[in-house]
């Protein structure tokens, strides 16, 4: 179901929209927020300066550690008095970036994800069990309102406690999970465990996942637990722009589509910072055009993307971002190659034997990168058999050789033996960042 009516718009009156709210938003944030105007006089912009949507270029960016040195409130454009909500993502290091909404932008929010939801064939038949941590991390309470907005009956069961959380799936009939894939596939394992198998003792139809990046191999792996006629999607966000509800994937599975008219998506090359034209693959850069509180001009998340113009069969005109590629500060460079953790999870989930859960260990020794993936087998079968081990681990390096064009040792490890995340996984630990 397409649930407003800004989806379909043609391009030109999406472009005229979008026009007038970058106009709007660029005065606001020039006369409110010291920081903006101090970078904007240096690069002698002037709100006026902005007349048409290629003007766009001419802003500076926002980036991370403007907020870092902004904390906590000082790129806000409004008071403290006039927010109705707070949160902040805590980074792996510094302070975290915090991000707050006025009762309009709650409704702004509110519509983003109640469109994301619907498109990923939400209805309010559902009963929606939200296993996203509740706190500070804006997944749980973001998709929380949507749903509500649709009237599906929600369940913040909150993540963790699997047991739990399993035994009310089964109890309240729960028809659609809210996670991040690696935390879904995680209940669907000890679901099985339990006793069950997800496909056909639960009623989950619909599964609303993001927060992490989910490979189609990951998706694959989904429909084997949850049942082939799953809907899976997959749907982006960030805190520093919203939190869910930027893009979501509808039901053809061709990339997630942009909330334009809150925001505008560009695609820059992350060394040369220039613009890149329609297609190509680069980082994404955001502008929030509609929100109060904080409006981020031009933000760059870091996510490496691309996006696609194109109509798309379920109707809807508005710009689809490809899965992203991963993000450009999770790229390793291995022996000066460049690699993407997501690459590895392609090769690694289409071995049949293996399980959906690896680690990647990446250190250096003798003054060489050396890189170890740890694998887990998928089920016990082949512990006993020395020989098919080792076939196996030579056949995933080739694999791996083929894809990447450097090598790895590969670690095959006992079935269930990783560890499980109930939020992001973590699979990358990089012991040469001490190093250099
Ligand atoms: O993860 C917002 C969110 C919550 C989106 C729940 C969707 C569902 P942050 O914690 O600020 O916000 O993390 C943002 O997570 O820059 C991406 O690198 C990554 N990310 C989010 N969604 C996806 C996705 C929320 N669908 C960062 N695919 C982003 C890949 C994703 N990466």
């Amino acid at each position: 179901m397409i649930w407003a009516k800004e989806e379909t718009l043609s391009r030109n009156e999406i472009e005229e929209i979008q026009l007038s709210r970058l106009q709007e938003v660029v005065r606001r944030i020039y006369e409110k927020v010291p920081a903006y105007r101090k970078k904007m006089d240096q690069q002698g912009i002037k709100p006026d300066h902005v007349k048409s949507l290629s003007d766009l270029k001419n802003m500076p960016f926002t980036t991370k550690q403007d907020l870092r040195d902004n904390y906590p409130f000082g790129l806000f454009t409004v008071s403290k008095k006039e927010l109705v909500r707070i949160h902040a993502s805590s980074g792996t290091t510094g302070k975290p970036t915090v991000v707050g909404y006025t009762r309009n932008d709650m409704k702004i929010w509110t519509e983003c994800v109640s469109r994301i939801a619907a498109m990923g064939g939400t209805t309010d038949d559902d009963v929606a069990q939200i296993c996203f941590g509740y706190g500070m991390f804006t997944g749980a309470l973001g998709l929380h309102y949507g749903l509500e907005n649709i009237g599906a009956s929600v369940c913040p069961t909150s993540s963790g406690n699997t047991q739990k959380q399993i035994m009310y799936m089964k109890d309240f009939g729960t028809t659609l999970l809210v996670a991040t894939p690696s935390y879904a596939l995680h209940i669907g394992e000890v679901a099985r465990q339990m006793g069950f198998d997800p496909a056909k003792d639960l009623k989950v139809k619909i599964g609303l996942f993001g927060g992490e990046g989910m490979t189609e191999a990951m998706r694959q792996e989904m429909y084997k637990l949850w049942g082939q006629d799953m809907k899976v999607t997959q749907n982006y966000g960030m805190s520093e722009l919203i939190g869910p509800g930027v893009s979501g994937e509808c039901l053809e599975l061709c990339g997630m589509h942009i909330n334009e008219d809150h925001f505008i998506a560009e695609i820059i090359d992350p060394e040369t910072e220039e613009v890149l034209p329609p297609g190509e693959k680069g980082e994404l850069v955001i502008s929030c055009i509609t929100k109060e509180a904080l409006p981020l001009i031009r933000y760059r998340t870091r996510d490496i993307t691309r996006l696609m113009y194109e109509p798309c069969k379920c109707g809807r005109t508005t710009v689809r971002m490809e899965n992203l590629s991963g993000r450009s500060d999770d790229m390793l460079i291995i022996r000066g190659v460049n690699v993407f953790p997501s690459q590895i999870e392609e090769v690694l989930l289409k071995v049949p034997e293996i399980g959906a859960h690896y680690e990647i260990i990446v250190d250096r020794k003798d003054h060489l990168d050396t890189m170890e993936i740890k694998v887990e087998l998928a089920d016990e079968s082949l512990l006993d058999s020395y020989a098919k081990l080792g076939e196996l681990e030579h056949r995933i390096k080739s694999k791996i050789r083929v894809i990447l064009g450097i090598d790895a040792s590969i670690k095959l490890v006992a079935p269930r033996s990783l560890k499980r995340f109930e939020g992001k996984a973590r699979r990358v630990t990089d012991l040469r960042t001490n190093m250099l």
